[in-house]
């Protein structure tokens, strides 16, 4: 019988002793957007004169290559094809989710209380590390508006000295989905209808509510998106989170489960119903705008980042939460957010599409020390990330871009592919090798790879969730009633909104059910809202948890900075002009953006006087988060048929005092509980309003400076809650 043991094969998979690296083998050098050390000259634009892509002068752009004057275009006209072609392949795929966003560059800080905790070297003492941050929403296509309801996107890209760390998380701390597997069908259901394309970046409608009510574990997050968290005032004061539970391993080899949070210095606000609808139509880029108006004005967005640090435990669970669902959070009373550092967004981006647009995220764009878990919903998106980009960028070295690059050698052996940047050096791309002096060389534990925590796996092969992951409602009527009077309020007349958009009843009535679990009051608030029965709670199996106040937005005795608060100054030619001068300069001293408001542009009282930024044809109450009116402004006479001088106003003032534009402005400002202050003689624009002076934040102020002072005093809670106290 012939011996059929294979022979044994000596492998070369350790080289042995190989030479040094030589320059040749220096990873693909490039300059980058975000300032990369590694750099030679990209594909800039330079020179006096316009030229074709291949840099041949060109003498005239404006006129195709004819057969005489009035002749045919010739395919000869080699500028005219380059010109058109590269035109006609300007737009890639927008993004499938989170298409609309908006970027900054900034430093992120570390305070080094992390040491313990991660190897993670951009968390040492006094690091500072650049970043770049794009906020977006989720439904809506790229050209939609900002201020709609929605989760939003808050995703960080670290360039560290390791290699790139994206943080890619929302400004809500919790999932719609358990596992990856189900996040076509829950963006299927969000997205506009596919019969008609309606309605663009809405939560309103059947499909969305369709699979929420059929599918309870979405029920937790639904009701954050129902809450003002859906509808943020500014990016500059969202709350991010990392949603997910992720491993740390510290110097001693120790591990520890963490969930990551951002907070806003500017504090967390949001916008009022009301308020974001107007936003929509009135400035559909005013989150954009905001944070880009914010960094050039200095007042530079900021964050702490924290954890909540969590011992790894083999069951992965803390105080009965388990820390693999990523529908749940983990209340901050049982596991406070420990600081670990400061980021500031100091920089606009230069280009739009190469930097906002092609910047790429991806979860699984770790540096040693923060690993995953085994969070399924994470283990899916692990996979999504760069698979989509194939499709968006174009192909595998979207890396190569220059806002992906990272700030640190690379020297990773993939080669070619459409779009390759560099060009490689060196005749052996793989490993072992022996052409290229063996490099590149793994790299030895001591040098900081990466390493995976070995964490143990066993089981069996199963489409199935722990059984941990079952309760659906308990976390949702914690967050609920964790909200104060104001936000519920807000929240039950958000449901009744959106479910008063499906047309289904059926939908409607199991979503109501839900609610009738959640919280029986507001379920019953809906359904009168709705015209609708309470139906039996879906389960009555919901365990009441101790509320968490940390889970609200609105904090009795808890003030935020004024800093980057727009305050209008309303004023009319023969108003006190000192008076506007003095509101600017103590609105400005404040660190406050101040915009003066008038019926018309230019200047106030004549050519020396204080600059209007703004007039009632241009503006709407959206823009300011408080007002100080020094005077009413009359009204325009070519306002044709906005007002009948005649006619007295419902409040009897004759509507020839003030401007009706100026009334719609200041009762938004007013219904939407923003700050009011007014100086002598202005009371007759409050009162065309319907605005009582009375009403609480609505103040009378000798001066300028009184009513910037008083202004200040409002602004630090945000809005006044207490004009409109919700009912018992
Ligand atoms: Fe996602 C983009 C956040 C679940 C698949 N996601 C994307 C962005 C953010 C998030 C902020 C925009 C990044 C940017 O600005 O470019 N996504 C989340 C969070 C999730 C989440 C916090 C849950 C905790 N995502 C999730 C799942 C999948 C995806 C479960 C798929 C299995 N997400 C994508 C994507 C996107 C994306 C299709 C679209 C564009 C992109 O990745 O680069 O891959």
């Amino acid at each position: 019988m012939a011996d059929h043991t294979p022979p044994t094969v000596d492998e070369p998979t350790t080289p042995t002793g190989p030479p040094a690296q030589t320059s040749d083998q220096a990873a693909p050098a490039q300059v980058t957007a975000t300032g990369c050390p590694f750099s030679a000259p990209g594909r800039a634009q330079a020179g006096e004169y316009l030229t074709t892509a291949t840099g041949t002068r060109v003498r005239d752009t404006d006129h195709s290559l004819k057969a005489g004057r009035r002749g045919p275009t010739l395919l000869q006209d080699h500028h005219l094809r380059e010109k058109i072609t590269h035109f006609d392949h300007e737009r890639i795929p927008e993004r499938v989710v989170h298409a609309r966003g908006a970027a900054a560059h900034g430093v992120f800080t570390a305070y080094g209380t992390a040491g313990k905790l991660t190897t993670a070297g951009f968390l040492a003492k006094d690091v500072e590390t650049p970043v770049f941050v794009r906020f977006s929403t989720v439904l809506g296509s790229r050209g939609s508006a900002d201020t709609v309801r929605d989760t939003r996107g808050f995703a960080v890209k670290f360039y560290t000295d390791e290699g790139n760390f994206d943080l890619v998380g929302n400004n809500i701390p919790v999932f719609f989905i358990q596992d990856g597997i189900k996040f076509p069908d829950v963006i299927h259901a969000g997205k506009p209808h596919p019969d008609r394309e309606i309605p663009q970046a809405q939560s309103a409608h059947d499909t969305f509510w369709d699979f929420v009510s059929l599918h309870t574990e979405a029920q937790h997050h639904t009701m954050w998106n129902m809450s003002d968290r859906g509808i943020p005032a500014s990016y500059r004061t969202m709350e991010g989170f990392g949603v997910h539970t992720f491993r740390l391993t510290g110097p001693d080899g120790s591990t520890s489960l963490v969930k990551f949070h951002w907070k806003p210095a500017a504090g967390a606000h949001s916008q009022v119903w009301e308020e974001a609808q107007l936003t929509q139509g009135n400035d559909p880029d005013f989150h954009r705008r905001d944070l880009s108006d914010a960094i050039e004005a200095g007042a530079f967005p900021e964050w702490e980042l924290g954890v909540q640090v969590m011992p790894d435990t083999e069951d992965e669970m803390f105080e009965g939460i388990d820390l693999l669902d990523p529908t749940k959070l983990v209340p901050e009373e049982l596991c406070p957010v420990q600081p670990i550092g400061k980021m500031v967004l100091n920089a606009n981006p230069t280009n739009y599409f190469a930097e906002t647009e092609q910047v790429a995220f991806h979860p699984g764009h770790l540096v040693p020390g923060i690993d995953v878990t085994n969070d399924p919903l994470l283990q899916g998106r692990l996979f999504s990330y760069i698979d989509t980009q194939l499709t968006r960028l174009g192909g595998p070295n979207f890396d190569q871009l220059p806002i992906n690059r990272p700030h640190t050698e690379v020297n990773d052996n993939l080669r070619d592919g459409y779009g390759q940047q560099a060009v490689h050096t060196g005749m052996a791309p793989y490993r072992p090798n022996s052409i290229d002096a063996g490099n590149p060389l793994p790299t030895p534990t001591d040098e900081r790879p990466f390493i995976e925590v070995p964490t143990k796996v066993e089981g069996e092969k199963v489409r199935a969730n722990p059984v941990t992951f079952e309760d659906h409602f308990s976390q949702t009527r914690l967050f609920y009633r964790s909200l104060s009077p104001v936000e519920q309020e807000h929240v039950a007349s958000a449901y009744t909104f959106e479910l008063g958009k499906c047309f289904e009843t059926p939908i409607r009535e199991r979503q109501l059910a839900h609610l009738a679990a959640i919280d029986a009051d507001l379920a019953k608030t809906v359904a009168t809202g709705l015209g609708m029965e309470v139906p039996a709670p879906t389960t009555t199996d919901v365990t009441d948890m101790a509320p968490s106040p940390a889970l609200a937005q609105i904090k009795p005795g808890v003030t935020y900075p004024v800093k980057g608060r727009k305050v209008g100054v309303v004023a009319d030619d023969d108003a006190d002009l000192k008076a506007v001068e003095a509101a600017v300069a103590a609105i400005e001293k404040e660190g406050m953006t101040p915009f003066v408001l008038a019926g018309h542009g230019g200047h106030l009282g004549g050519a020396k006087g204080p600059v209007i930024d703004r007039t009632l044809l241009t503006t709407r109450s959206i823009e300011y988060d408080a007002v100080l009116v020094v005077s009413a402004i009359a009204p325009a006479p070519d306002a044709r048929g906005a007002f009948d001088a005649k006619a007295g106003d419902p409040a009897g003032v004759p509507n020839n005092q003030s401007d009706p534009r100026l009334s719609t402005l200041l009762s938004e400002i007013y219904r939407h509980c923003k700050a009011i202050a007014f100086l002598p003689n202005a009371e007759v624009a409050l009162a065309a309003a319907g605005v009582s002076t009375e009403a609480p934040g609505v103040v009378a102020a000798k001066d300028a400076e009184k009513g910037v002072d008083s202004l200040v005093e409002l602004l630090g809670t945000h809005r006044v809650w207490e004009r409109f106290t919700p009912k018992a």
